[in-house]
């Protein structure tokens, strides 16, 4: 199933001079982590998203967010890269991907090997203390909170506040810098390639659109619809661990190999 697809796609990306790649959680459904929006992906079945997982949310009831959090926060410290991490991380090497746009949380486009990464949604990598604003390496903290069910919250060893974790709460600014930075590829692309995602949360959901007007062809691998589906230029309704590695394998197959100085 859609091999003309996955040919033209392949055709269109070795044809670019500047594609980026724009991720959701979708692609790292296939390592185990749930999405947001996707039927049973539980995240949300038992809390209100804007009550534990919004700013204000975290400021008045951290304990709530922590305790949603336990066990997202398991998944996410031992998941790994799937095929279509790597499938991005491939088109880098090959020279035909300049930069992965993503909104996702979980480290694992750079643990896959990609090297230009903007993580517009925040990470994990960290935790910022919210009254002193000192900024931590998360993974110590873990351990301890992890053993404790989530009925523990994160506090600064320093200052005793709450720490949040560097990742963007509903209602809370998006890192500028890393978001200019972002909006810089977009204006000079000329492919964007978007992965698993429902394009339902903004400002990221207007990118494609972005880099449209711009001119840039659009690649679209997506389980369910989104409003982008009929304005693509390919819209493959699939799992990015199968057609991401197609496309890239499609890719390999007509590109002359780099010259080796
Ligand atoms: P979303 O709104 O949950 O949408 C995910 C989309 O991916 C849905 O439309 C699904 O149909 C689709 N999908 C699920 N699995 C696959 C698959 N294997 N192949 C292809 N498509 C698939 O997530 P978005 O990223 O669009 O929304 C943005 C939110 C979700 C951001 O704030 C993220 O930080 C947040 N989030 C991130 C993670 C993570 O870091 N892995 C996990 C859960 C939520």
């Amino acid at each position: 199933m859609y091999e003309a697809e996955i040919q033209q796609a392949a055709n269109m990306l070795l044809r670019s001079n500047h594609a980026v790649a724009l991720t959701g959680a979708g692609i790292s459904t296939p390592s185990g982590i749930p999405d947001f929006r996707s039927p049973d992906s539980g995240l949300w079945e038992k809390h209100d998203p804007m009550a534990v997982a919004s700013l204000i949310g975290f400021r008045h009831r951290p304990d709530l967010f922590y305790q949603w959090l336990a066990p997202l926060a398991k998944t996410l410290m031992t998941a790994q890269p799937n095929p279509a991490h790597y499938a991005l991380a491939k088109l880098e090497t090959l020279g035909i991907l300049k930069s992965v746009i993503t909104q996702n949380i979980d480290l694992l486009h750079l643990k896959a090997g990609s090297k230009t990464v903007y993580e517009v949604h925040g990470h994990v990598r960290e935790a910022t203390c919210i009254s002193c604003f000192t900024v931590y390496q998360a993974e110590p903290f873990m351990k301890e909170y992890l053993e404790s069910g989530g009925t523990k919250i994160l506090r600064c060893p320093s200052c005793g506040g709450v720490l949040k974790p560097n990742v963007i709460l509903f209602g809370e600014q998006l890192p500028l810098n890393i978001f200019n930075a972002a909006k810089r590829e977009i204006q000079q692309c000329d492919m964007m390639v978007v992965a698993g995602s429902s394009l339902e949360v903004y400002p990221v959901a207007d990118m494609p659109r972005q880099a449209r007007a711009a001119g840039a062809k659009l690649i679209l691998i997506n389980l369910s619809e989104t409003d982008y589906d009929r304005v693509a230029d390919v819209t493959i309704h699939g799992d990015v661990a199968d057609f991401l590695p197609r496309i890239v394998q499609a890719v390999e197959a007509q590109k002359p190999p780099l010259e080796v100085a």
